[in-house]
């Protein structure tokens, strides 16, 4: 069982859509973000950086885990899937899901920071605009040669799919970005996809 600490943005759903897709047993525990309930002690103490999400694995003494990715990569260790094993496999994995931990979710949460909040001049904004429009060109010329980011369905994908579901949001249309759409449109109709969205949506569990 995990005790996953999250809140409904890409950085949270990317893991309630892997516990999902897992089929691993987990409680939600809603951070109210707004009442900066990240800074509390006891959130403090599983992740000194105070930003969700966090699991913690009861199967392990409670273990604490922060940094989505790393969180992804636990999950998959922990259940040998949606990572190969193979030293090739795992490493064309782990590029993507760096990829998107050091270029797309920075990149995506400061163009909603500054565009979204209206908190920046267009200078910033348009700097921020361009270099997402350049890193999803990179993410569709990898589309363009395979289905998946790292080959066969990964952890790399469900690390990527919660950012493109905000392109709208940060004014970044799909149109020139084909196979990214195709991509998105196909990683959305999974069912351990849908359930890890919804999950938000979910009255909140007591236990
Ligand atoms: N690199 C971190 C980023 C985590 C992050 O930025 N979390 C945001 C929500 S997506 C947060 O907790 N924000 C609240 C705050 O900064 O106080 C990760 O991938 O886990």
């Amino acid at each position: 069982m995990i005790d996953f600490y999250g809140a409904p943005t890409p950085n949270g759903i990317k893991v309630s859509i892997a516990l999902e897709e897992l089929e691993i047993p987990y409680t939600l525990h809603r951070v109210d973000l707004a009442a900066g309930e990240q800074q509390s002690p006891e959130f403090l103490a599983m992740n000194p950086n105070g930003k969700i999400p966090v699991i913690q694995d009861r199967s392990h003494d409670s273990f604490a885990v922060f940094e989505s990715g790393a969180i992804l990569v636990y999950l998959a260790e922990k259940t040998g899937q949606l990572m190969p094993l193979d030293v090739v496999g795992r490493s064309s994995v782990i590029q993507w899901l760096m990829f998107q931990m050091a270029a797309i979710g920075p990149f995506m949460g400061q163009l909603h920071h500054w565009q979204v909040q209206r908190a920046a001049d267009d200078e910033t904004v348009a700097y921020y605009h361009r270099e997402c429009q350049r890193l999803f060109g990179v993410l569709d010329t990898q589309l363009r040669e395979q289905a998946f980011l790292a080959g066969a369905y990964s952890i790399a994908d469900i690390a990527v799919w919660p950012w493109i579901r905000i392109h709208s949001k940060c004014d970044l249309p799909l149109d020139e970005f084909s196979a990214l759409a195709d991509w998105y449109a196909r990683i959305e109709q999974r069912s351990g996809v849908s359930a890890g969205v919804a999950a938000f949506e979910q009255p909140e569990q007591t236990e």
